[in-house]
């Protein structure tokens, strides 16, 4: 009989600490404990000679160097991740009787892997582009893995068009350009010979695809689901993650400005964010459907092109996900965590959704190839934290030693275990949903509307946001060379929106289609950003001081800080700068190591004797800062220098000159950005 673990036996934080070794303090060896006397020179016949073939050392680590490569994701390549801890409000066991939603008091660990999809592994992060928002729950009946994205449609309708999709996006084959953007005519052609992209391109070229942060983008399971109480009843579920900051974005300069400046942009952020013990923090939210109300909505709720809009349908928060550990290697966890949305437990099952079908098939497929063998649930990262046990044997790595002679089912020598557990003792069964039907290759009717929420969308931007799509559009069509593709894709927008239309067609010389919009009936005031929460926690403002600053700069500083805003000191050089009280503040950049576009605020104060040089420097970064509608802030000297360059007395530009100085730049912060702002 095989050793009984009780369950949980181990946090995953525990059960990660048994692999885990510190290097520091120890003796060099071979991967084979023997100790190694010289590390530095092969093994050679002579000083100047050859060296020879018995050299086990330096083959050995050679050979383990060639080897340290494994494929990149064929999608979300780029990626990092952290870990956490997920905590219910109150128990879901109306909808579901997976365990890890029952009780509020239980803490389940998470794991969680945000990514770009289109780029290579070494790509920048701020590129316009869907993000991946993966979680893996360590619950105690087996891992649950929630693999949604920061977008809440998908660019198809069914599964056997990933490989088209993704080969039309991923750098041309030809001359494998451009990296980590779908402005390129392979995208566009796709797009606009699939039409059924037209809802996903519509997020796509919104501010969605470029978040400022990872801790400020909302995540979606994307299908509908299904959750199974104990009594075997089903509700359709859709998964929302949202963010307790708030859902923000770049501007697109700014994007690709940081794309050169700091490629590792997102992850720095993250990861600073945790090692501050300012940990992210996602509410998971649920929409839930009767299975009665399947037919009642004007879209098909198993078509992964359509969202439920919250105001008819709404989003119930249920809990909250806080990361609050940064993983200890980037190889061992992030690169070798493998999802799979089949990971399910009971009390949650699938829907029909044919894109969901197919992933079901290609994430265990994936991982086959990438991490080597059918072993890669034995890797820490990815073992549950309850005890496992089956038939399967052998394979590439593995590492469990299975004791006895048995490895089959049924059988008599080892009292037919391990053995199956009826679904009343927690053992999985499908939802015995009723299914008919002839096979065919075809899509359902009900799938062909492929333009009404790419025009909800569209309706429910704000103005600022609805330009921003404009020059999306005509900046991702104006990098398209074939006339025909942009064409066809004005012609394909006009569907959305003909004003949208119009206007690409204009930037891009393109026809402009006729007629004008239908007047709007109806909008989705969720979709956009600008109902989003605003709060300065964690903003990071750069403070460009000069030696003899004068004023209460210091209790400035204090003040932002209690407020959870960051400010760091930008100067000519990392020595520190002293004030004309005697006061020293330490530099953490200098005008060369930072840039503007690394900060969501810039706060101008100088010094009466700072040369010319440095006001250049400092109206640099308040000029960008200025042109990508950040808050600005401006004391000393620096209120000068902001009125003679003409950047004062605008939205967002908050002057010493006030009495309210701090209190007003905080709520300037706290805005995120001043779009009322007038640049030229
Ligand atoms: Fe994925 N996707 N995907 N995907 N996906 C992968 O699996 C695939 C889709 C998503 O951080 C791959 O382990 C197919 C939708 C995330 O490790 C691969 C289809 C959504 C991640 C794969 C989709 C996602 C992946 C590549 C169409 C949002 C990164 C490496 C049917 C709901 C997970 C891997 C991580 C990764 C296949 C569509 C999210 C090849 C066939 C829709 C977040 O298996």
């Amino acid at each position: 009989m095989t050793k009984k673990h009780p369950v949980n036996e181990k946090s995953k934080q525990e059960q990660l600490e048994q692999f885990k070794t510190d290097d520091r303090n120890q003796a060099l060896t071979t991967n084979q404990g023997l100790k190694l006397s010289e590390d530095e020179f092969s093994l050679k016949a002579g000083e100047r000679g050859p060296t020879l073939m018995e050299d086990f050392h330096f083959r050995e680590k050679m050979t383990h160097f060639d080897h340290e490569r494994i494929p990149e994701r064929i999608v979300h390549a780029r990626g990092f991740a952290a870990h956490g801890e997920f905590e219910l409000y109150d128990s879901l066991s109306e909808y579901t009787k997976a365990k890890f939603l029952q009780n509020p008091s239980v803490k389940t660990p998470v794991f969680v892997r945000f990514s770009t999809v289109a780029g290579s592994k070494g790509s920048a992060e701020t590129v316009r582009d869907a993000r991946g928002f993966a979680t893996k729950f360590y619950t105690e009946e087996g891992n649950y893995d929630l693999v949604g994205n920061n977008i809440p449609v998908f660019f198809i309708q069914d599964a056997i068009k990933f490989p088209d999709l993704i080969h039309a996006v991923k750098p041309e084959p030809h001359n494998e350009m451009p990296q980590a953007a779908s402005a390129h005519d392979t995208f566009w052609d796709f797009v606009a010979n699939n039409q059924e992209s037209a809802h996903m391109v519509m997020w796509s070229m919104s501010d969605r695809a470029i978040p400022r942060s990872l801790r400020m983008m909302e995540g979606f399971g994307v299908h509908t689901f299904r959750l199974v109480n104990a009594e075997g009843k089903a509700h359709f579920v859709k998964f929302h993650w949202k963010p307790v900051l708030g859902t923000h974005s770049l501007v697109w300069d700014e994007a690709q400005t940081i794309s050169g400046k700091d490629p590792d942009f997102h992850r720095r952020d993250l990861w600073e964010s945790i090692e501050n013990g300012d940990y992210p923090e996602y509410e998971l939210g649920i929409q839930i459907i009767d299975e009665e109300d399947e037919f009642k909505f004007d879209f098909d709720i198993l078509d992964p092109t359509k969202l439920w809009p919250e105001e008819d349908i709404p989003v119930k928060l249920v809990g909250k996900m806080t990361l609050n550990r940064n993983v200890d290697n980037v190889f061992a966890e992030t690169e070798q965590v493998a999802f799979h949305p089949g990971h399910v437990v009971p009390g949650i099952d699938f829907s029909n959704d044919p894109l969901l079908q197919g992933r079901l098939f290609s994430y265990t497929d994936t991982q086959l190839i990438r991490l080597g063998g059918p072993n890669f649930h034995e890797l820490p990262i990815n073992r549950p934290v309850c005890p496992f046990h089956n038939n399967q044997r052998d394979g590439y790595g593995r590492q469990t030693i299975n004791k006895g002679p048995v490895s089959y089912h049924r059988n008599s020598l080892a009292a037919n275990t391990p053995a199956p557990v009826p679904e009343s003792g927690g053992g999985y069964a499908h939802y015995q949903e009723k299914v008919e039907g002839r096979k065919v290759r075809s899509r359902s009717e009900s799938f062909k509307d492929h333009f009404s929420q790419a025009t909800l969308f569209w309706n429910s931007m704000s103005d600022t946001e609805k330009e921003h799509i404009i020059s999306a559009f005509s900046f991702e069509l104006g990098k398209v060379k074939s006339k025909s593709v942009q064409q066809q894709v004005v012609d394909m927008f006009a569907n959305v929106s003909t004003v949208l239309a119009k206007q690409v067609a204009q930037a891009i010389g393109a026809t402009p289609p006729p007629g004008e919009d239908a007047p709007v009936t109806k909008s989705s005031p969720a979709l956009s950003q600008e109902q989003t929460i605003k709060k300065p926690n964690t903003r990071k403002v750069a403070v460009i001081v000069a030696n003899d600053f004068s004023g209460d700069l210091p209790q400035v500083l204090n003040s932002l800080k209690q407020q959870g805003i960051q400010p760091e000191i930008v100067s000519t050089t990392l020595q520190n700068v002293k004030g004309t009280d005697g006061s020293e503040l330490e530099v953490q950049h200098t005008f060369l190591t930072s840039d503007s576009v690394l900060f969501d605020a810039v706060y101008v104060v100088g010094s009466a004797s700072a040369d010319e040089k440095f006001r250049k420097e400092a109206l640099t970064f308040a000029q960008e800062a200025f042109e990508h509608f950040k808050p600005i802030g401006a004391t000393d000297e620096g209120v000068k220098w902001l009125k003679a360059a003409g950047l004062d007395s605008s939205p967002g530009v908050v002057t010493g000159e006030t009495t309210r100085f701090t209190d007003e730049f905080i709520e300037a912060i706290s805005a995120h950005r001043h779009w009322n702002r007038h640049v030229i």
